[in-house]
C-alpha cells in the first residue's frame, strides 16, 4: 500500500480503520452512515414510507430510516433517508488516471508561455451540440473566472474565445480554423442518454476527417467528465468538477511545449 497517500489521515487517530475495507463515516469509524434522497412514483403515505425503507434495505443499507418525506405532486413522494451501508471498498487498490501536468497559476502560466512559446496562444471554447449549459464554460473562460481562479480571458498570453452554448461541432471547428486555434475546449453538462458521448465522439470524428486532430489540442470538461473517459473518446485531456482555468491552461501550454508546437 502506498503509505504516502494517507499521511496524516483518519488512520492516525483511529486504529480500526482498514484501507482495504472502507465504508462511510458518520459519527464513529465504520458505522457506514449515509444520507440519501430520492423520489418514488407512489402516493404519499405510510405505504410510501415502507416502500422507501424496503428499497434502502435492498441497496445494502441497514437500519433504514426515513427522516423526511413530502408529496411533490399527487402520485409522487420525495424522501430524505439515513442508513448504515453494509458494503466496503478496497481503497488501497484504486487507480484513477489523471491529467499529467503541473497546475500553475495565471501569472506563472503567462510567464511559461512567454519563455517557452514566445507568442500568444489561441484557445476557443464552447458548450457544443444540444447542450444549453454555459456556466461551466464561462467558469473556465470568463475574465472574472470562478471560485477565485481567473478565467482564460484574463491571461495576458492567451487569446480566449468563448462561443457560448448549443454550438454545432461543425461551426465550432470552423471557428477554430478561422481563429488559428492552438486548442479547442468543450464543456458538456447534460449526460442523459449518453448524449455527451455521442456529441464528443462526433467532434473527434469531424476533427479527424478534417485532418486537424493532431494540429490542435482537444480538451473537454464538465461535472460528469473524467480524464479516463475523455482519453477513451480521443481527447487529449478531460476535466471534471473542481477544475479551473489554471488546470486546463497549464495542461495546454505544457502539452504544446511537449509536442514542439511553436
Ligand atoms: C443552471 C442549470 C441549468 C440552467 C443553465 C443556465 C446556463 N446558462 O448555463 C438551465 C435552467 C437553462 C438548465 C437547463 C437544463 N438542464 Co440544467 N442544471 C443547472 C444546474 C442547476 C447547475 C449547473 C451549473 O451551472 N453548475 C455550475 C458549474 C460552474 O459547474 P460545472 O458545469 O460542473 O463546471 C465546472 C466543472 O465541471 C468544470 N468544467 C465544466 N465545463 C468544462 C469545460 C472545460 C474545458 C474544463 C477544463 C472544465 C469544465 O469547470 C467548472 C468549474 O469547476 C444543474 C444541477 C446542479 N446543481 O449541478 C442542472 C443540470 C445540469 N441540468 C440538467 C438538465 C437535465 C437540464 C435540461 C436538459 C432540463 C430539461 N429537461 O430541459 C436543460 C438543458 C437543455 C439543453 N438543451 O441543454 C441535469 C443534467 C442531468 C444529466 N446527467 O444529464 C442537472 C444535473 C439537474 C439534474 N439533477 O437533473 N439547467
Amino acid at each position: 500500500m502506498n503509505e504516502g497517500l494517507y499521511s496524516m489521515e483518519a488512520k492516525d487517530f483511529d486504529k480500526t480503520l482498514d484501507f482495504t475495507k472502507i465504508k462511510p463515516y458518520g459519527d464513529t469509524m465504520n458505522d457506514g452512515k449515509v444520507q440519501l434522497s430520492f423520489t418514488l412514483p407512489v402516493p404519499v403515505g405510510a405505504e410510501a414510507v415502507e416502500a422507501a425503507k424496503q428499497l434502502l434495505k435492498k441497496m445494502g443499507l441497514n437500519n433504514p430510516s426515513v427522516v423526511f418525506y413530502k408529496e411533490l405532486t399527487p402520485g409522487f413522494t420525495f424522501f430524505n433517508c439515513y442508513g448504515s451501508c453494509s458494503h466496503t471498498v478496497d481503497y488501497s487498490t484504486i487507480y484513477v488516471p489523471k491529467v499529467e501536468s503541473n497546475t500553475m497559476d495565471m501569472y506563472t502560466t503567462d510567464e511559461y508561455i512567454r519563455e517557452n512559446l514566445g507568442r500568444k496562444i489561441v484557445i476557443v471554447g464552447a458548450s457544443t451540440g444540444t447542450d444549453a449549459h454555459t456556466v461551466g464554460i464561462d467558469a473556465i473562460m470568463n475574465m472574472k473566472g470562478y471560485a477565485g481562479h481567473y478565467g482564460l480571458e484574463r491571461y495576458d498570453m492567451i487569446e480566449a474565445y468563448n462561443l457560448g452554448s448549443q454550438v454545432p461541432n461543425e461551426e465550432f471547428i470552423a471557428k477554430g480554423i478561422e481563429l488559428k486555434a492552438d486548442a479547442l475546449i468543450i464543456s458538456q453538462t447534460v449526460t442523459q442518454k449518453d448524449v455527451h458521448i455521442q456529441n464528443l465522439t462526433n467532434f473527434i470524428e469531424l476533427m479527424e476527417a478534417e485532418g486537424l486532430r493532431d494540429k490542435m489540442i482537444c480538451c473537454c470538461g464538465g461535472a460528469r467528465i473524467t480524464h479516463e473517459l475523455a482519453k477513451e473518446l480521443g481527447f487529449d485531456a478531460g476535466f471534471g468538477m473542481n477544475t479551473y482555468a489554471d488546470d486546463v491552461a497549464s495542461f495546454i501550454v505544457q502539452e504544446m511545449v511537449k509536442r514542439g508546437m511553436k
